[in-house]
């Protein structure tokens, strides 16, 4: 049976006795990747240190090996917090203003996939599949076939992929491009992303469509398609119906007496659109003055790179904005935003999306946006809650029930929380129900097992096709 070798920049190593550290997004990802197969799962481990050693330590888990190397502070520096992080992520998301292009950033990102390439080439075996995660990794197929691997190789996208003049203006476009090619299938959250791709290939790179999908470029075949990631919907519901019995969801609740909750949960992020989110209930209080003191908004936004500039400035920016909307809208009895810092166990997440009559997913770009998905799939059957969504988030193409929004009109924001607070229940519900039908159908494990699908079919289909 093939093997499956996962990658990605942070591996998340569960303790002894399988239970898991983190649950965030792409852990829940791999965990369902790895029901079907033995493997092997390969990053950055999480530490930095002064000499690196290129060696990986291997940990044993059951099914599952995990090979991790740490990085050096100078790795760190310009691969992650400067070249993945302060160039591509501003880029892909359509943030050219905040993008800081660096020559020693790229070149330590490059560094580093050439590192990673090295030091897993020696781990995988002739028969194995590798999956390869996220914007930190593009060039990382083209390092592995360097070194004369050919086993199928698939990479899959988070986070959005912009049109081509967007994603040119970054002077590493060209090799990026031509390095991502050396995957055999390129996954990507939407179709509009693949279509972005997919142009620029052919307008930069004299790609040519074969039609499917599938692309030849210079002699070799890539294939691009869009796989909606999904979330653990078993999980995530159950956990909603157990919140009850968690204590910082019941004083949640009872602090909040008759009042409607509004949630909003996000990283710590500018693509987020965190302060534009508090403009627009501030303007949704000015418009609405008798729902002072009936409405409250918990914003949970754990703080995330806070070693990249723009972050700083912009929780500083948050910080303000909180203090000055509460100061002059709030009373001795009643606060209008909880702003909360810390990171919460997901069962109390699950609880106080339950809890919220409206769950606010304002991104101004999102690649996907679990909390979408998760906030429906928390509601209750007989009485659920409103979600309104950005429609620049990947999530609105499969979430279309929603109160699709323009984030960047705060009165248009303002305007979907009124119609949320104030909507019926007959009309929430018949939103609702095909939203959860579709989250249950298109889940977590439906998405890996499709990307894994067509990976593996992409290496018969290799082995069988002739020669060229
Ligand atoms: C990237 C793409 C794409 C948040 N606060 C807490 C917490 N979270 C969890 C949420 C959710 C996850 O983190 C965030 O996922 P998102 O999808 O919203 O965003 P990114 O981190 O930016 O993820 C995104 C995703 O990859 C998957 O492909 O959807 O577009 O940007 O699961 O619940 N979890 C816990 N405590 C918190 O306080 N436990």
């Amino acid at each position: 049976m093939a093997r499956l070798v996962i990658v990605s920049n942070r591996v998340a190593i569960p303790e002894e006795g399988g239970k898991a550290v983190a649950a965030g997004g792409l852990a829940v990802a791999v965990k369902e990747a790895f029901t079907a197969y033995e493997g092997l799962w390969f990053g950055w481990s999480g530490t930095i240190s002064e000499e690196p050693s290129e060696e990986p330590t291997l940990i044993d888990r059951g099914r599952v090996q995990y090979a991790v190397v740490d990085l050096s502070p100078q790795d760190h520096l310009e691969y992650y917090a400067g070249f993945a992080n302060r160039a591509l992520w501003p880029i892909m998301h359509y943030r050219l203003g905040l993008g800081a292009f660096s020559r020693s950033d790229y070149a330590g990102y490059s560094r580093v996939n050439r590192t990673f390439a090295r030091a897993l080439a020696k781990l995988v075996e002739p028969d194995d599949i590798i999956w390869v995660h996220d914007y930190h990794l593009l060039p990382l197929a083209a390092e592995l076939r360097g070194l004369g691997l050919d086993n199928p190789i698939g990479y899959f996208h988070h986070i959005p992929w912009p049109a081509a003049d967007v994603f040119n203006s970054l002077p590493a476009s060209g090799e990026l491009l031509r390095a991502i090619v050396d995957y055999d299938l390129i996954g990507l959250q939407t179709e509009a992303d693949v279509q972005n791709l997919q142009r620029n290939l052919v307008d930069t790179q004299r790609a040519i469509p074969l039609g499917g999908g599938s692309l030849m470029v210079d002699g070799r075949r890539t294939r691009i398609r869009a796989f909606p990631i999904g979330i653990d919907v078993a999980g995530f519901k159950e956990a909603a119906e157990k919140a009850n019995a968690n204590k910082v969801v019941r004083e949640t609740i009872a602090g909040l007496r008759t009042r409607k909750l509004l949630i909003g949960v996000d990283r710590l992020d500018y693509s987020k659109g965190v302060p534009e989110r508090m403009e627009a209930v501030e303007s949704f209080f000015a418009s609405n003055p008798d729902q002072r003191g009936n409405v409250t908004y918990i914003q949970i936004t754990p703080k995330s790179r806070s070693e990249v500039p723009e972050y700083e400035q912009l929780s500083r920016d948050v910080n303000e904005k909180v203090g000055e909307i509460n100061g002059s809208l709030g009373d001795p009895a009643w606060t209008p935003i909880q702003y909360i810092t810390k990171a919460y166990p997901r069962p109390v997440l699950a609880g106080l999306y339950r809890a919220a009559r409206v769950g606010l997913v304002t991104p101004m770009r999102d690649g996907m946006n679990l909390v979408a998905k998760e906030y429906v799939v928390a509601q209750s059957e007989d009485d659920p809650g409103v979600l309104v969504l950005s429609k620049f988030a990947g999530a609105a193409r499969q979430l279309p029930e929603a109160l699709l929004i323009n984030p960047y009109d705060r009165f248009e924001v303002a305007e979907a929380i009124r119609a949320a607070l104030y909507m019926p229940k007959a009309e929430r519900v018949a939103r609702w129900k095909p939203m959860v039908e579709r989250m249950t159908r298109e889940d977590v494990d439906w998405w890996a097992r499709n990307f894994l699908a067509e990976l593996e079919n992409f290496r018969t289909m290799e082995r069988e096709a002739p020669t060229a």
